[in-house]
C-alpha cells in the first residue's frame, strides 16, 4: 500500500502488472530462483530434440557450475529493432531508412555501445553487445524469448538513442524483465535523455542515463550493481552518480544532476578494438554485427566530436538540443591524432569505407590541417567526410585533400535547393550558388572519388511545389558539372519523425508543424500504424502528409530518371528504382483503399499486403546500394586478422578454462573520462574564437555572450558557436529559449516534473484520429489475449506466434550491395577527371 502511494505520488504508472515488483536490482532480490515464465522457457529449451543449441547445451552441462559462473557478465547491452514484432506486423515503412545502410527496423546500434563496453572492460568489468535486431533479421525464425532467457548478466542496458526505437526498446525491456525479474535494466541515448521521466515510470526500467557521454557514470553504476549482485547486498544510495535518473527500493524516482558532460572526446576508444575482440571472445558474430549484410559491406564510422555547433531547426542533435536536453554547452572534439590512429587501426582489419562523421571543419583551421596532413600515406580504405556546408577555402581546401589522400569523398546535406527554405531550416549560412561552386571545385580534383548531395522533404516552409522543383534543379546541377557521375544526388523524406528535442519539435507552430505525437507514449503508438505516412509524428502546414508522400516520390522519380539517362546510375538499376517508386505509390493507394473500404480488424486486412510492404520499403526513393562505395580486400587484412585471432583465441580459451572472461579492452591506452577544456568557439584566455558581432549579457554562464548584428544574444559563454552564427540564420525561438534558460536549463533540473525536458505546454497530448483509435483498440485486445495466455504484453503475444522469416529486408549490405557498388564505381571511373 505504502509503495503504491509513493509510486502514485511520483507519478509512476504500472505498465506491466505481471512483473514481480522488486525495484532496480535491489540485490537482496538477486537470487538464483527463476520466474515461472523463465523456468517454462528454459524447460522448453531442454525439451527440444537432440540437435542444435539444446543438444549443445546438454553437451556443455559437464562444465556445469564453472561455466555458469563464467558466463555471468557484468553488463549486456541489447539493441532492439525499431518495432519489436516487425516480423509479424504488416507495415509499409516506406523510404524511412533509404539513406542509411540499415533496414527500416534500424538494426544499427549506436557507436556508443562499443565505447561503453570498452570503457567497462578497461575498468575490469565484463560487458558485451547483443544486437537483437540483427539476430532477428539474420536468423530464420529466431526465437527472441528463448535467446533472451539464456543471457546471463548482472545488468542489462538498452539503447533508445534514435526515437524510432521507442516501441522495440520498451517491449524488449518488458520481455527481459519478465525473464530476468531481478536483473536491473538501464536505458540511455539521446531520446532516452529527453524522455527519461517517462521511461523511469515503466516497471521494467530501473535506470535511465542522460547526456551524450555516459561511460564514466555507467562504470560507477555497473561496479555497484555487480558488487551487490555478487555479495547479495543492497545497491544503496545512487544519488552521487551523475546523469542518472533512478528508482530506489521503494519505487521513488530520483533525478540526479546532468553534470557529466566531458569537454573532449579523448577518453573513449573508437578504434574498433572492442567489437573485434568481443566477437572472438563470445564466438558470436551475428550479435555484434552493426547491420544486415555488414560482412559483405563492412562500412565503419569515425566520429570527430559529440555535439554540433549548428542549429538546424528539425535536428535533435543541434546546439540547441545539446544545450537544452543533453547539458552540453560546447562541442567535445576528439584529438586529431587519436582520430588518425582510429582510422589507421580500423583499416588494418576492416576493408570497407570509413565515414568521418560530424563536420571537423567546425573545429577550425588548425584542427583541419593537423587531421588532414596527419592522414598522409596512412589511408588505404576509401574515406569520406561529412561537411555541414561548403568548406572554407574552397579549391585550396580540396587541394589539401588531394595532396594528402589518394581517394576521398565528400557528403553534404543541402536539404532544399531553395535558399529561402534552407534558411528557414537553419542552413542559411551558405547559398545554393556557393554550394554549386564547391561541388565544381571538388570534382575538379583528381582524387575526389564522389560527392554525395542530399535533399530532404518535410522541412519548414517547404511546399509540395518546391519539392517538385528539385528535379529541375538537379538537372541544372548535373549540366553544370557535365554529368560527372561522381556527383551522386539523393533525396528522402524527413521520416519517420521530426526529431524530438529539436527547436522545431519544441516550438512546432513557429516552424509550420502540427505535431501528431508529443509524448513518449504517443510516439510508441504511432510506430505500429500501417505506413510511414501514418507513423510520422508531424504534419507540415505547408503540405499535407499525402502531398508530402506524393511530392517525395515525384522528386525521387525525376532524380532517378536524370541519373539513369546520363549514365550516373546503371540503366538497369535506374529502371528498377523507377518501377519500385511507382509500385510503392500504387501500394500506398491500395493501402488507403483497404483502410477506407475494408471491414474487420485492420491488422487482418493488412496481413495480405505484408510481403509487398517489405519489398517496397527499401531502395524506393533511390537504389540503396548507391550509398555503397567500392573497396578492395588486401592480403594485409588477412594477415592482421590472422594475427588478431592468434593473439586472442588461445588466451581466451585459457581464460575460459579458469572460469573467466578475458578482457576485450582496447590495446591502446586511454585516459579516464573527465571534464575540462574550452570549446574552440572560445580561446583559452576567454576571448571569442569565431566571427561574432558583439558582446551581450548572458544569463547562464559568466555573464558574457556572443551577440549578432542587431545586438541580440545568440550564445552564452562556453556554449557551442559556429563561425558566422547569428540570429538571422537560426531563429527567434533560439533567443526565446535562451531567455528561458536564465531560470535554469530545461531537462537538467533535478526535481521530478520540474523543468522537464519537454515543457508543460509542449507536453500536451496530440489530437487523435479514428485510425489510431481503432488500432489502439486492436492492441488492447491483443494485450488482453496475451495476458490470458500469460505472456504479459501485446508484443509478447506476437513474439509467441511463430516468427516469420524476416529476410524480406536486405539493407545496403550483402553481396548484392557490394556487387552494385563495384558496378557504379566502374561508371564513375569512365569519366575523365580534372
Ligand atoms: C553519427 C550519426 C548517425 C550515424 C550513426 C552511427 C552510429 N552507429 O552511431 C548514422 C549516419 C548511421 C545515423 C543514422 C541515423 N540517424 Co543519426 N546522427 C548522427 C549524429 C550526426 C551524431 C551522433 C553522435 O554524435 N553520437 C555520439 C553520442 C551522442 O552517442 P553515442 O556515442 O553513440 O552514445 C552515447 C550516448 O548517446 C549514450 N548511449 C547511447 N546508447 C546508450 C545505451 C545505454 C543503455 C546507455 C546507458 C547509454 C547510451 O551513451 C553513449 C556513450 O557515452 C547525430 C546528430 C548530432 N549532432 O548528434 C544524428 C542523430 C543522432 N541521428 C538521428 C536520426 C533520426 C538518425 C536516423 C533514424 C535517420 C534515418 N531516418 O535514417 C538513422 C538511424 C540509423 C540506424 N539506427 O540504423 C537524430 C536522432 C533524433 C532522435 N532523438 O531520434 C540525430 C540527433 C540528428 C539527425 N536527424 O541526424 N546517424
Ligand atoms: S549540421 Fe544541422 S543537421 Fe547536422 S548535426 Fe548539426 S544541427 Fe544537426
Amino acid at each position: 500500500m505504502a509503495q503504491d502511494a509513493k509510486r502514485k505520488k511520483a507519478g509512476e504508472k504500472r505498465s506491466d502488472s505481471t512483473i514481480p515488483h522488486k525495484r532496480n536490482g535491489i540485490p537482496s532480490a538477486i537470487k538464483s530462483g527463476k520466474t515461472v515464465r523463465q523456468t517454462k522457457i528454459l524447460a522448453e529449451i531442454d525439451e527440444t530434440p537432440q540437435t542444435g543449441i539444446a543438444a549443445k547445451r546438454r553437451r556443455q552441462n559437464g562444465r556445469g557450475i564453472l561455466a555458469a559462473i563464467m558466463q555471468t557478465l557484468d553488463m549486456t547491452y541489447i539493441h532492439a529493432p525499431a518495432t519489436y514484432d516487425f516480423r509479424e506486423r504488416s507495415i509499409m515503412y516506406g523510404p524511412v531508412s533509404d539513406m542509411v545502410p540499415s533496414t527500416p527496423i534500424f538494426e544499427m546500434y549506436p557507436l556508443g555501445l562499443t565505447t561503453l563496453c570498452e570503457y567497462l572492460e578497461r575498468h575490469g568489468l565484463r560487458a558485451r553487445i547483443y544486437n537483437l535486431a540483427s539476430m532477428m533479421l539474420h536468423k530464420k525464425n529466431f526465437d527472441v524469448e528463448k535467446n533472451l532467457a539464456r543471457l546471463s548478466s548482472h545488468m542489462f542496458g538498452i539503447d533508445l538513442h534514435w526515437m524510432p526505437h521507442c516501441h522495440g526498446s520498451v517491449e524488449v525491456a518488458k520481455v527481459l524483465k519478465r525473464l530476468h525479474p531481478h536483473v536491473p535494466i538501464s536505458f540511455g541515448g539521446l531520446s532516452s535523455s529527453i524522455f527519461h521521466e517517462d521511461l523511469i515510470k515503466y516497471d521494467c526500467i530501473d535506470y535511465v542515463f542522460r547526456g551524450d557521454s555516459t561511460e564514466e557514470p555507467m562504470r560507477m553504476l555497473v561496479e555497484r550493481v555487480a558488487r551487490a549482485a555478487k555479495t547479495h547486498t543492497p545497491v544503496g544510495d545512487l544519488s552521487d552518480i551523475p546523469n542518472l535518473t533512478w528508482k530506489d527500493a521503494e519505487g521513488t524516482i530520483h533525478i540526479n544532476p546532468l553534470s557529466w558532460v566531458p569537454d573532449d572526446m579523448n577518453a573513449i576508444s573508437l578504434d574498433y578494438d572492442y567489437p573485434m575482440k568481443g566477437v572472438l571472445r563470445h564466438h558470436d558474430m551475428t550479435s555484434y554485427l552493426p547491420m544486415k549484410g555488414w560482412l559483405s559491406y563492412p562500412v565503419t564510422a569515425s566520429l570527430t566530436c559529440r555535439g554540433c555547433a549548428r542549429n538546424c531547426a528539425t535536428c535533435g542533435g543541434s546546439a540547441y538540443a545539446f544545450k537544452n536536453h543533453f547539458g552540453r554547452r560546447r562541442v567535445a572534439w576528439r584529438d586529431p591524432d587519436l582520430l588518425i590512429r582510429d582510422i589507421e587501426h580500423v583499416q588494418e582489419h576492416i576493408w570497407g569505407p570509413i565515414f568521418v562523421l560530424n563536420d571537423f571543419l567546425q573545429a577550425g583551421e588548425e584542427y583541419t590541417h593537423r587531421f588532414i596532413t596527419g592522414l598522409k600515406n596512412k589511408v588505404q580504405n576509401p574515406i569520406g567526410f561529412e561537411f555541414f556546408g561548403p568548406p572554407p577555402g574552397g579549391d585550396e581546401f580540396y587541394q589539401l585533400l588531394d595532396d594528402n589522400l589518394g581517394n576521398w569523398s565528400v557528403e553534404i546535406s543541402a536539404e532544399s535547393h531553395n535558399d529561402e527554405v534552407r534558411k528557414a531550416f537553419g542552413k542559411g549560412h551558405y547559398t545554393m550558388a556557393e554550394l554549386e561552386e564547391t561541388i565544381v571545385d571538388a570534382l575538379s580534383h583528381e582524387n575526389c572519388e564522389r560527392f554525395d548531395l542530399y535533399f530532404m522533404t518535410g522541412i519548414p516552409k517547404q511546399t509540395a511545389a518546391s519539392v517538385r522543383e528539385t528535379g529541375a534543379y538537379v538537372q541544372h546541377l548535373y549540366e553544370r558539372v557535365n554529368y560527372d557521375p561522381r556527383l551522386v544526388v539523393l533525396t528522402s523524406p524527413m521520416a519517420p519523425f521530426l526529431d524530438v528535442g529539436s527547436i522545431a519539435f519544441d516550438n512546432p507552430e513557429a516552424y509550420g508543424y502540427r505535431l501528431r505525437a508529443r509524448t513518449f507514449e504517443e510516439h510508441r503508438e504511432r510506430m505500429i500504424l500501417p505506413s510511414w505516412k501514418h507513423i510520422m509524428n508531424y504534419e507540415s502546414t505547408y503540405m499535407s502528409a499525402d502531398e508530402m508522400v506524393d511530392a517525395t516520390y515525384d522528386a525521387a522519380l525525376d532524380i532517378n530518371r536524370i541519373k539513369g539517362e546520363h549514365g550516373i546510375l546503371d540503366a538497369g538499376m535506374a529502371a528498377g528504382v523507377d518501377a519500385r517508386i511507382r509500385q510503392a505509390r500504387e501500394q500506398m493507394n491500395r493501402l488507403d483503399d483497404v483502410l477506407r473500404n475494408g471491414t474487420g480488424r485492420i491488422d487482418a486486412r493488412l496481413a495480405a499486403l505484408k510481403e509487398e510492404f517489405e519489398r517496397l520499403s527499401e531502395s524506393t526513393v533511390a537504389e540503396k546500394s548507391e550509398l555503397n562505395w567500392a573497396f578492395d580486400v588486401k592480403p594485409t587484412h588477412a594477415k592482421h586478422l590472422a594475427k588478431l585471432w592468434l593473439s586472442n583465441e588461445p588466451a581466451n580459451a585459457l581464460a575460459k578454462l579458469t572460469g573467466k572472461w578475458r578482457p576485450a579492452a582496447s590495446a591502446f591506452p586511454y585516459p579516464d573520462q573527465e571534464s575540462g577544456t574550452l570549446s574552440p568557439a572560445w580561446n583559452a584566455d576567454g576571448t571569442p574564437n569565431c566571427t561574432f558581432k558583439g558582446m551581450a549579457t548572458d544569463g547562464m554562464g559568466d555573464g558574457r555572450a556572443l551577440a549578432d548584428e542587431g545586438g541580440a544574444q545568440v550564445a552564452a559563454f562556453g556554449s557551442v558557436v559556429a563561425p558566422g552564427f547569428s540570429e538571422a540564420n537560426t531563429n527567434a525561438a533560439f533567443s526565446a529559449e535562451n531567455a528561458q534558460l536564465e531560470a535554469g536549463r530545461a531537462g537538467t533540473a533535478v526535481g521530478v516534473g520540474e523543468a522537464a525536458a519537454i515543457r508543460a505546454e509542449a507536453a500536451r497530448t496530440a489530437e487523435r484520429d479514428p485510425l489510431l483509435e481503432q488500432m489502439m483498440a486492436e492492441e488492447r485486445e491483443r494485450a488482453e489475449l496475451a495476458a490470458r495466455e500469460g505472456a504479459g504484453s501485446a508484443a509478447g503475444a506476437s513474439a509467441k506466434a511463430a516468427a516469420r522469416d524476416a529476410r524480406g529486408f536486405k539493407g545496403a549490405g550483402g553481396r548484392g550491395g557490394a556487387r552494385d557498388a563495384r558496378k557504379l564505381e566502374k561508371l564513375r571511373d569512365r569519366k575523365p577527371r580534372g
